[in-house]
């Protein structure tokens, strides 16, 4: 009987290989940037690392250049499967699941290093884990990087310089309120920009170096401050049901190649930050290096007591928790 139980569980393993050797799979990936952006490098990334890994048996189209609509219309399109996974920056996610705002508290991590401590560790994982209330898996966090003010109408230095400039803001309540409390008139409007800021329909907008440059903000910007207001990260999720439904040798190496890009990329932005700031300045842009961060702070830090952190008691125990971790 040993021996049959033996000899029948070999030929399932022969045959599951078999079958495994046999299944092809199209994986489709939708982000709203172009190739050279930041999404675009971890989403190239993770196609290469899936690629080689799966022997060609799964392969990941990657959908760019907002092809698929803005970052909320394609997280939409997550939620229903018609596009598998994403590459998105954490603000449109405030609509979808509310505790992931917390990420985005502005002036909540030190540094590049810092971030990486406390989103690679549990406190991460529970943002990650948040997001399977919306029907999305979180795989892993890639960056934009720390934000910063640009403007086309005054030299920012202190929190009284922003008053009255018309911001451009992602689709975020957080990053509208932010830029309320800071004295802007804040619009929100999904990427890309270029062609409203040229148009003067907005006299600013926020984001970090890389963005400026890979999407040539410089030509249309023409002040920048380095205010570092908000780390920007993007996660990058997977239909939660789908994932779930494929096998766990499968799910294990998705979830590793989807780490491995994203560290990759971050690594990319940190080792480049310099380099574009210095691009930026050669193209003309005027930088203030060392901006009276403290005077943002003291009103950004209004944002704890508003509806938006208070509202959800969820929200505002994990921001807690954030807080009392990066103190
Ligand atoms: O990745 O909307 C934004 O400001 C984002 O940072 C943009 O998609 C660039």
């Amino acid at each position: 009987m040993r021996r049959v139980l033996r000899l029948a569980s070999i030929t399932l393993f022969v045959v599951c290989l078999t079958a495994s050797a046999a299944f092809a799979m199209e994986i489709k990936l939708g982000i709203v940037t172009t190739p050279g952006s930041a999404q675009y490098i971890v989403a190239e990334k993770f196609k290469e690392l899936v690629e080689e890994r799966s022997g060609g048996d799964i392969t990941v189209s990657i959908f760019h250049s907002a092809s698929l609509g803005n970052e909320t219309e394609i997280l939409q399109q997550i939620q229903m499967n018609a596009v598998n996974m994403g590459v998105i920056t954490l603000g449109p996610f405030d609509a979808f699941v509310p505790e992931v705002k917390v990420v985005n508290f502005p002036f909540l991590f030190r540094d590049y290093d810092h971030v990486s401590e406390i989103l690679d560790g549990p406190l991460g994982q529970e943002v990650l884990d948040a997001l399977e209330k919306a029907g999305f898996k979180g795989l892993a966090f890639s960056e934009n990087g720390f934000r910063n003010l640009t403007n086309n109408k005054r030299p920012v230095h202190s929190v009284e310089d922003v008053a009255g400039l018309k911001i451009r803001v992602m689709e975020s309540a957080l990053h509208k309120e932010l830029w309320r409390v800071l004295g802007a008139n804040p619009t929100p409007m999904g990427w890309p920009i270029y062609s409203e800021l040229e148009q003067g329909v907005i006299d600013g907008q926020e984001n970090p170096v890389s963005v400026l440059k890979v999407f040539k903000l410089f030509e249309v910007q023409k002040y920048l401050s380095l205010t570092g207001h908000v780390y920007s990260a993007h996660i990058d999720v997977a239909n939660l049901n789908w994932f779930n439904g494929l096998n766990e040798g499968v799910q294990t190496m998705l979830q590793e190649a989807m780490y491995e890009a994203a560290v990759h990329q971050r690594n990319w932005n940190r080792e480049n930050e310099a380099g574009f700031l210095a691009e930026l300045e050669r193209e003309g842009m005027i930088v203030d290096k060392d901006p009276d961060k403290a005077s943002f702070r003291a009103k950004a830090v209004e944002l704890k007591g508003m509806d938006l952190f208070t509202r959800d008691p969820a929200t505002a125990e994990l921001l807690d928790r954030f807080l009392e971790a990066t103190r």
